[in-house]
């Protein structure tokens, strides 16, 4: 039986799905119920990772981008993940003036998430509000998100196709190359095409690809990209590579093997996150936590052997499947 939320989401509502997604960077129980309802009906949108530096253009070419989407009628759902704003419970601010004319339009959903405070992780969180957003009905799932640490990186592996943004006279591209972004990237865009540097870049990018597509054998060889996002051009071009990548993935058979390779990593991190909570809340309510670690502290034991004690422990007292909310 679907609850009013649920219900409410898949009926198209944008405020049942804010209420939701604060429910879960909450924690809040409700959303479980909720989640579990609207899960058959995810799965159908298609998911965009728009990656790159801070200050690379990412959220122009979303907002350019999603008026391109939205001009060949399809409707954009969109996640800012932005590790340098506090969580406002909309959009963030900086966001919400560049997408203006983006947050009129009843087609689009916007969602600012700030990066600190998820226990669970950015990615569990990200993953959970694209199944909302798919459930809501929006036909493309964009996600902004800055390319560094370990967990953004995992959140790329949400994505269908991953666009990674350079810009001309960073040294992006050679910091992207050590950080492993490029190996990542389905499509290169090249932003800021209208500073100089750019064509240097293109070429420097351009001949990377070549080289690993014929080095490692990798099917597809990754366009490049050239945009002046605040300037709304390269947005078609920009599509037409992203669309042709989709029919790339649907042809080979790679889109459901991603998807299935997605779907094992969710359900293993959702298990993951849902046993920490539980063990977590159990020695931290008893005081057992404060007890255990002075008696490391103090070297009176090791953590090796507590991390035994506390697991097998509770393993016993929980029993199979006991108190899963
Ligand atoms: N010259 C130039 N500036 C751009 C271009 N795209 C974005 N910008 C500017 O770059 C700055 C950072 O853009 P923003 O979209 O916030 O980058 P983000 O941090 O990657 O989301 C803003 O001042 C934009 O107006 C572009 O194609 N050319
Ligand atoms: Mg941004």
């Amino acid at each position: 039986m679907l609850t009013d939320v649920a219900g409410e989401i898949l009926r198209g509502s944008p405020r049942a799905a804010a209420r939701l997604i604060t429910w879960l960077e909450n924690e809040d129980p409700r959303a479980f119920p909720c989640m579990e309802a609207l899960f058959p009906h995810s799965g159908r949108a298609y998911i965009i990772g728009i990656t790159g530096s801070p200050g690379a253009g990412k959220s122009t070419l979303t907002d350019k981008l999603t008026q391109a989407i939205r001009s060949s009628g399809l409707t954009v759902g969109i996640i800012a993940v932005d590790p340098s704003s506090p969580f406002t419970g909309g959009a963030v601010l900086g966001d919400r003036v560049r997408m203006s004319q983006l947050s009129l339009d009843p087609g689009v959903f916007i969602r600012s998430m700030a990066t600190r405070g998820f226990l669970g992780g950015m990615a569990r969180a990200t993953g959970e509000v694209v199944k909302v957003l798919d459930a809501l009905g929006k036909d493309i799932i964009l996600i902004e998100t800055v390319g560094v640490g370990q967990d953004e990186v995992d959140i790329i592996g949400i994505a269908d196709t991953t666009c990674v943004v350079l810009v001309p006279g960073l040294g992006d591209a050679i910091q992207s190359m050590k950080s492993g972004i490029m190996e990542i990237a389905d499509v290169f865009v090249i932003n800021k095409s209208d500073r100089s540097g750019a064509d240097q870049l293109y070429t420097e990018v351009a001949t990377r690809v070549e080289q690993d597509h014929h080095i490692k054998g990798r099917p597809w060889l990754a366009p490049v990209v050239k945009t002046v996002a605040v300037n709304n051009e390269g947005m078609e071009d920009l599509w037409e590579k992203i669309e042709r990548h989709r029919r790339y993935l649907e042809a080979s058979g790679e889109f459901m093997e991603r998807r299935r390779e997605r779907t094992g990593r969710e359900t293993l991190r959702m298990i993951h996150h849902e046993i920490f909570r539980l063990v977590r809340r159990q020695l931290e309510d008893t005081g057992e936590m404060e007890r255990l670690v002075g008696e490391i502290t103090d070297r009176k034991r090791d953590p090796y052997s507590v991390m035994k004690e506390v697991l097998s422990g509770w393993l016993k007292q929980a029993g199979p499947a006991k108190e899963a909310s």
